[in-house]
């Protein structure tokens, strides 16, 4: 009888404890769980990581041998990933893209860990829709204040991101920062209509929000453990800093979208790789396109 009430009790603790983490994503737009990831489970997303980069270098050395680009590659492999070098550094991987396709086993792994906890959390069906992994290697440059709706909005209109960490993120190494009580801290700016805020269209800072909006805001640092995960929906405020040490800042990044908007996934990437220099792929990154 005993073990029966602990049973139920412990029961009625996690529930809570789920409530609040459901309540924190609606209300702050995003909810940091620690520790979501084994030390085993983290050693599993390293190795992942590292294996990425290096079919990524291998793109890169076919590119740099063969005379073709790697948006061209990623063109004409559809099955390989799509890799885009720092802006200030071509030699340096700044990310890669739909790492799923190219590796079934992680896909599985984040569909039944992720894409599963996320179903539960929101109680809705959410789908994967974009993957990618931001490097940072020392001397990586900075993502510039933005939202990720407008970048994807032509597919859907909600979007749940879950950010991985791969290695420790710290300030010095360009950890991530978001936007706190964002929404409380724009209320009174009667020049704003709705939640996507005035950003910057084309240049070098294309995608960043407005200089004028973001002094309003308040940052807060998200300095992650490896296999910490961070929940934020598409409307949250965020960027981060150049990687300033000598310490990688690897991060994967799972976006979904809710099923009742539909599969976009091979779409998105379908029009990724056929265009892979329009602005609209290159929301305030460090990389270059058309118009940056
Ligand atoms: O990796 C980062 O620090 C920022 C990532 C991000 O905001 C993006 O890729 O759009």
């Amino acid at each position: 009888m005993k073990w029966l009430l602990f049973f139920v009790f412990s029961l009625q603790v996690c529930a809570h404890a789920f409530q609040e983490k459901r309540d924190q994503l609606e209300r702050d737009g995003y909810v940091w769980i620690k520790h979501f990831y084994s030390p085993e489970q983290v050693r599993l997303l390293q190795k992942w990581a590292d294996e990425v980069h290096d079919s990524a270098q291998s793109l890169s050395f076919l590119s740099q041998h063969s005379g073709q680009s790697l948006q061209h590659l990623a063109k004409i492999f559809p099955g390989a990933l799509i890799v885009v070098p720092e802006a200030e550094n071509p030699n340096q991987i700044c990310r890669a893209e739909d790492m799923l396709s190219c590796f079934p086993m992680l896909h599985h792994f984040i569909y039944g860990t992720i894409t599963g906890y996320l179903n539960a959390l929101v109680e809705t069906p959410y789908t994967l829709f974009k993957d990618k992994i931001n490097f940072k290697w020392p001397g990586g440059g900075a993502f510039l204040p933005h939202q990720d709706f407008p970048a994807y909005a032509h597919f859907s209109q909600e979007h749940i991101t879950a950010m991985v960490a791969i290695d420790a993120a710290t300030i010095e190494n360009g950890c991530l920062y978001v936007a706190k009580d964002w929404k409380q801290s724009l209320a009174k700016d009667a020049s704003l209509q709705g939640w996507v805020l005035p950003y910057q269209e084309g240049g070098p800072a294309h995608g960043s929000i407005e200089q004028s909006v973001c002094d309003q805001l308040t940052w807060i640092p998200i300095e992650a453990e490896p296999g910490d995960l961070l929940f934020f929906d598409s409307f949250l405020p965020h960027y981060s800093q150049p990687n300033r040490s000598d310490k990688p800042r690897r991060a994967m990044f799972f976006t979904h979208n809710p099923l009742k908007e539909g599969d976009h996934r091979s779409a998105y990437y379908h029009a990724k790789r056929e265009d892979p220099d329009n602005p609209v792929f290159h929301f305030a990154t460090p990389t270059k396109a058309r118009t940056k």
